[in-house]
């Protein structure tokens, strides 16, 4: 049996104790999940966000290295970054338009009096780019400052790109690093299916039916917009842009998004998806290395696509008619605040307080979903991380004149 379905063996088991538990015996639940769940969700958890500093550090290093003309990481980044703007541009639109027309809260019956919600502000987009840069590197690993490791990654490829013979050396000494970050993905990953397994089991034994009862059309609409932009925005990128078979895509990257779905966090599930886009989508190593750890930083299409509809959801919810000029500034304000924060579980919600507030809508608002925000932040994070891999064999096909042209020359 395939890793895969190992994973998804893992997944659909977890689901099925966690309904069966939750429904039936929620004190069993709370026992097993203390002594079985989340010690098996955690350990995996654990195990692969151990790998997420050195694993970045050491692949983008490579990548930029790899890359071998700093003319080429222009390009390269140009391009990449008007990809994450133009699908989180129109994965918002897509979230605003299909709740537009369902008006997900318009149904009333919603309990706005006792909705609350602690806002804590995402910061600004401005402080963010310039925070980019690490005043200590070192500090910027300990503390897991993705942005930051990216920007002095680069610097060190940059570096390495230009010495040349003359750090040869550390290069290989890279190399073998990255050889053995391999490795330990592929030794961490066989606990994937227990690990899944508890995260699942957790989520669902812990949501239960009652939340996506009552959210039930907020919930689907989410979902639904979900599936839209990966099929259309991510499908249409493979096919028109890559000129590549979608199926084969979204099959070759099953194993990564099983994980982020269960683990609801891009930054943890980076290991997996850079080893997943490289071995299975025959992604080169430079452009996977510069892509998808900056995808996993600044580009979460998913999370948009919450913010679109959960924006319209908790307007009709409180009785307020969005203005197109508003739609127009939630548009900007969730673009831009996609690239404040990084790909942990939860952020979603942190950057919708931030468009919320950005149009004067109340952010309490979010008292409203975030019972269900798990099993969604889940869904919008396997969607995050697809559309890193996309823009990724979008960037490798495009580039691929040039490698060639590279080996030609050679
Ligand atoms: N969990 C976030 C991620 O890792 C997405 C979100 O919170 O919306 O991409």
């Amino acid at each position: 049996m395939t890793l895969t379905k190992k994973i998804l063996l893992g997944l659909g088991l977890g689901a099925i104790v966690g309904f069966i538990l939750n429904m039936t015996s929620p004190d069993l639940f709370e026992t097993l999940n203390t002594w079985v769940f989340v010690p098996l969700g955690k350990i995996f958890l654990n195990l692969i966000k151990m790998l997420v500093v050195p694993i970045v550090f050491v692949s983008i290093t490579l990548g930029v290295a790899g890359l071998g003309d700093p003319k080429k990481l222009g390009r390269i980044g140009a391009k990449t970054i008007s990809y994450f703007l133009v699908t989180t541009t129109i994965a918002i639109v897509i979230g605003l338009a299909l709740s537009a027309v369902i008006q997900p809260g318009a149904g009333g019956g919603f309990d706005t009096e006792g909705a609350q919600y602690e806002v804590t502000d995402a910061p600004p987009v401005m402080d963010t780019l310039l925070n980019m840069i690490p005043t200590n590197p070192v500090t910027a690993m300990t503390e897991a400052n993705m942005l930051q490791i990216i920007t002095f990654s680069v610097f060190i490829g940059l570096a390495l790109t230009v010495l040349g013979e003359k750090t040869k050396g550390i290069l290989n000494l890279f190399e073998q690093a990255n050889d053995i970050m391999m490795y330990l993905v592929n030794l961490v990953m066989k606990t994937a299916p227990y690990g899944t397994f508890g995260l699942i089991a957790t989520a669902i034994g812990s949501q239960g039916y009652d939340a996506i009862k009552a959210m039930i059309s907020y919930f689907l609409v989410v979902l639904a917009a979900l599936l839209i932009h990966s099929v259309v925005t991510y499908g249409g990128t493979v096919a028109f842009l890559a000129k590549r078979n979608p199926i084969e895509f979204f099959k070759g990257f099953a194993p990564a998004m099983t994980v982020a779905f269960s683990t609801s966090s891009s930054n943890a599930t980076l290991p997996v998806s850079m080893e997943t886009a490289q071995k299975n989508l025959k992604v080169p190593e430079p452009i996977s290395s510069f892509v998808q750890p900056l995808g996993a930083t600044i580009n979460m299409d998913g999370t948009a696509i919450m913010q679109g509809v959960a924006t319209f959801f908790i307007a009709q919810a409180f009785g307020y008619d969005l203005t197109f000029t508003q739609i127009l500034m939630v548009i900007l304000t969730a673009v831009l605040a996609s690239i404040g924060t990084a790909g942990v579980p939860g952020v979603g919600l942190v950057m919708l307080a931030m468009v919320l507030q950005s149009v004067g809508l109340p952010p309490e608002g979010i008292g409203l979903i975030i019972g269900i925000d798990r099993l969604l932040d889940m869904t919008r994070t396997a969607v995050n991380i697809t559309g890193d891999a996309a823009c990724a064999v979008y960037v490798a096909e495009t580039e691929k004149k040039h490698l060639d042209l590279d080996k030609a020359s050679a």
